[in-house]
């Protein structure tokens, strides 16, 4: 009796961290929202979120798209961070991460090709992401998190919802322990214990 209340509770924990897991890194898909709306990110119903290229395992030749986030409030910035980019064809090809109109991912080397983990933490409320390809050598593109930093909120407290990142980004701790990057230095998913 004792081993089946335990493994009942086992099960109901596990359903609940997954259900949790899935509504903080909500998922979108650059390539169906090209020139659509801004989407706009707020400390409650969406904190932050997780994107990629596309939900085919290559992007589509000829694209010109631009995706655009901001914050809710002024006082909140937004970290971007790249977990990983698979852009072959630099020659034709690339992802421009822009703060505001001021393009952060300067250096070609950072918006084409397989580069290590980018991260961008924005100055401005304003975020926007341009992806470009040519009529050539298409490849399955990126996989990023947009999420919400609170610079104004003093020492960043779990208690009240926040998280600290090592890093010194504040997000929110919904964002913490479900599997995607969004510190930025992933420290949002160091520690976590799903026993
Ligand atoms: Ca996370």
């Amino acid at each position: 009796m004792a081993t089946k209340v335990i493994l009942l509770f086992s099960c109901i924990s596990i359903l609940i961290i997954s259900i949790s897991a899935a509504k903080s890194s909500e998922k979108y898909y650059m390539d169906k929202m090209c020139g659509g709306d801004v989407i706009i990110l707020d400390g409650d119903s969406k904190p932050g979120i997780a994107l990629q290229l596309t939900s085919s395992s290559k992007y589509k030749p000829n694209m010109n798209c631009v995706v655009k986030f901001r914050t809710a409030q002024p006082s909140q910035r937004l970290v971007v961070t790249v977990e990983k980019m698979d852009i072959t064809d630099c020659a034709g090809d690339s992802l421009r991460i822009y703060d505001g109109t001021t393009l952060l991912n300067k250096d070609v080397k950072q918006q084409c090709g397989a580069p290590a983990v980018l991260t961008y933490t924005t100055a401005s409320t304003q975020l926007s992401l341009n992806f470009t390809s040519n009529a050539a050598v298409e490849s399955s593109g990126y996989q990023m998190t947009v999420a919400l930093h609170f610079p104004m909120i003093a020492a960043c407290p779990q208690n009240l919802g926040f998280f600290l990142c090592k890093n010194r980004n504040c997000i929110s701790k919904q964002l913490s322990c479900d599997g995607r990057n969004h510190c930025g230095d992933a420290t949002d998913e160091n520690q976590c214990s799903f026993g």
